[in-house]
């Protein structure tokens, strides 16, 4: 069978709700991915940082298989002997006194955002549902529709009303906005650390240490939405480190599987995590032994193989030779870590005629915001790996 078989079946049958490349991926290993034609790329999206331990990373795959011969889901109206490690590896990795296991970002960001709520009324005493809780424009937190109610973006939200009330809008980055838009009723400010999917906007400095400043002077907790941003990717196990900020709540996805399963979790120390109550909040697969023991394995690679090191060491590397490249397409080359972003000029013709362009060149890469090259490989990547890559890019970069 070629390609146009499946992409055919894909699109009669599928809901069109995505406009992918058009390469048909059959394998992963490590960096690399191959195509059912045979066809060999390197991943340079790495599932939007899920893979940041790479394809069926050994160690995962073997910590998968065995809980596999064991037992796969208890739900949690049963005990499970891989709950309380995958609690205890994440607070000893972390340093938060609790988390709450879910599947998918979004889950985990509703998660966290009902416990922020509760908070309120029950600690802070804002009158009941009353609570506000302020984000950034140009937020990406996920598809559910409370959290499409405060995206700013029209083509993730303008068909899908009516809206959740309780959330306002500021620009990103903007520390003055935040502190005009903290009532007696906020109950919490939530922020990407850095926004991925709006283009890997990266704050003024100052900004997040500024703003969890501010929700202390407030009685206002401050949530990190780090499922993009978080377990190495940006060069620090969390993103909200480069400002030296610990955040009331700190929410986790993606990596925390190494691409095998949806994992998230919300973190928080007792006196948020402990308010829920049973039958308050839960889900089927949410803390399943599978993901337990699947979650755990991936921390563990992410600690053993130094993965937030490596990602600040070859993400300046990178960065720095992609900021060589003489091209006149460029505007500007920004990333920390191994989240970087090619913004390209306005009349360079949109970003995704170069992702089609490195397509040819071995590498898949993905637009985000017609005009930005989103880079983003395994955290495992060897230089020597972006050194192959580079003149290719390159390439693709000068064309006209
Ligand atoms: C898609 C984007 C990235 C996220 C942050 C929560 C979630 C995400 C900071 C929700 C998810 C994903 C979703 C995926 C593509 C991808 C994405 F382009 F859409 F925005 F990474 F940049 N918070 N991001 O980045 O997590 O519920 O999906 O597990 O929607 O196609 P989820």
């Amino acid at each position: 069978m070629n390609s146009q078989y499946y992409i055919d079946l894909e699109d009669k049958y599928g809901a069109h709700n995505y406009k992918p490349l058009d390469v048909v991926l059959t394998k992963g290993e490590g960096v690399w991915v191959e195509d059912i034609d045979g066809n060999r790329y390197l991943d340079f999206l790495s599932a939007y940082s899920a893979l940041n331990q790479g394809h069926r990373h050994p160690k995962i795959v073997k910590a998968l298989q065995d809980q596999l011969e064991r037992i796969t889901l208890t739900s949690r109206a049963f005990r499970n002997d891989q709950l309380g490690l995958f609690y205890k590896k994440l607070s000893d990795m972390t340093g938060y006194q609790m988390s709450l296991p879910m599947n998918s970002g979004a889950e985990a960001v509703e998660t966290a955002l009902k416990v922020a709520r509760k908070w309120g009324y029950a600690v802070k005493g804002i009158p009941k549902y009353e609570a506000e809780i302020i984000v950034a424009a140009g937020n990406f937190h996920g598809r559910t529709i409370t959290i499409i109610s405060f995206s700013s973006e029209p083509l993730y939200k303008d068909a899908f009303g009516p809206f959740t009330p309780g959330f306002k809008i500021v620009p990103f980055g903007d520390l003055e906005a935040v502190r005009a838009a903290i009532n007696p009723n906020t109950a919490a400010v939530m922020l990407e650390p850095i926004q991925g999917e709006n283009g890997v906007i990266i704050p003024p400095e100052g900004y997040l240490r500024g703003v969890a400043d501010l929700c202390k002077q407030n009685q206002v907790l401050f949530i990190a939405d780090e499922i993009q941003t978080g377990l190495g990717r940006t060069g620090k196990l969390f993103a909200s480190d480069y400002e030296k900020v610990r955040p009331d709540i700190t929410i986790i996805g993606k990596a925390l599987s190494g691409g095998m399963l949806p994992i998230s979790a919300v973190l928080a120390d007792e006196p948020i995590l402990g308010l829920y109550q049973p039958s308050e909040h839960g889900s089927t697969f949410g803390g399943s032994p599978l993901a337990c023991a699947v979650g755990i394995a991936a921390l563990d690679v992410i600690e053993e193989e130094n993965l937030p090191e490596r990602a600040f060491t070859l993400g300046n590397y990178f960065i720095d030779r992609l900021s060589e490249i003489p091209s006149a397409h460029i505007k500007e080359v920004r990333g920390r870590g191994l989240l970087i972003g090619v913004e390209l000029k306005p009349e360079a013709g949109g970003a995704r005629r170069f992702c089609e362009a490195l397509q040819g060149e071995g590498i898949l890469a993905k637009e985000t915001h017609d005009h930005v090259i989103r880079f983003a490989p395994p955290l495992i990547i060897e230089q020597e790996t972006l050194d192959w890559a580079l003149p290719r890019i390159a390439k693709v970069l000068q064309m006209p």
